[in-house]
């Protein structure tokens, strides 16, 4: 074969990989956001990153229960994944708690409006499962995506490490390959329209994911 004449040709990619690329502005604006470049830059002041704390674990509280939603309705085939995902996060809460504890602060706090506001859109995507789970999709790969560009950028070092470990791991990368993969087997036979709303779906949780790091960001 002659590579001068062969065509240029684009790598297929699946359905799920593409999500990102359909909201590409909204996308970076949540991966990169202020606050992740100041995470890896080392200049988050730390009240700031306390907020982010208190409300992620709020956060993850009300997850927990959505995730526990998900399984109730999902078909055989996603079951035991996503009791896997839900089990992982236990030890995650308790990351929070042991944290808390050692910076002497509480956990106990009001959740801020964008942290009630995603968890109230998650729980209004259940009424259908393709919806819930393309936003739990987009939630998982957003923090995959997010805590990856503050490792490139900064590595493994303190005081985050813990944080970047997380939300980097192989094997939280493999659960998030595992979530766009079921994504794509439920893709395989939907309409087009199911899709395009599938996209707006993937769209307007990730639109809650730079509303929760404003929130975090915007903090005295
Ligand atoms: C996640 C999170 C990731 N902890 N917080 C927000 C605001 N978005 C996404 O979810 P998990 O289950 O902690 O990996």
């Amino acid at each position: 074969m002659d590579g001068r004449t062969l065509a240029r040709v684009e790598p297929i990619r699946s359905f799920a990989q593409t999500l990102p690329d359909s909201c590409a502005e909204t996308w970076s604006r949540a991966v990169e956001h202020p606050f992740v470049r100041a995470t890896a830059g080392g200049t988050l002041p730390r009240s700031r990153f306390h907020v982010w704390i208190q409300q992620d674990a709020r956060f993850v509280q009300q997850l927990a229960r959505f995730v526990a939603g998900l399984i109730a309705m999902a078909p055989e085939s996603d079951v035991a994944g996503l009791q896997s995902g839900l089990a992982a996060l236990d030890p995650e809460l308790a990351l929070f708690g042991d944290f808390a504890q050692r910076e002497s602060i509480r956990l106990d706090v009001p959740p801020l409006p964008a942290c009630d506001e995603y968890v109230a859109f998650l729980r209004s995507s259940l009424d259908d499962y393709a919806h819930a789970f393309t936003a739990y999709y987009a939630c998982e790969r957003s923090y995959l995506d997010a805590w990856t560009n503050v490792r490139r950028l900064s590595g493994l070092t303190e005081p985050y490490a813990e944080w970047v470990t997380n939300w980097t791991s192989e094997q939280f990368a493999a659960y998030v390959d595992w979530l766009g993969s079921r994504v794509d087997e439920h893709a395989f036979a939907a309409s087009d329209e199911t899709k395009a709303q599938q996209r707006r779906v993937f769209a307007r949780t990730v639109e809650f994911e730079v509303a929760f790091w404003d929130a975090c960001w915007e903090v005295d």
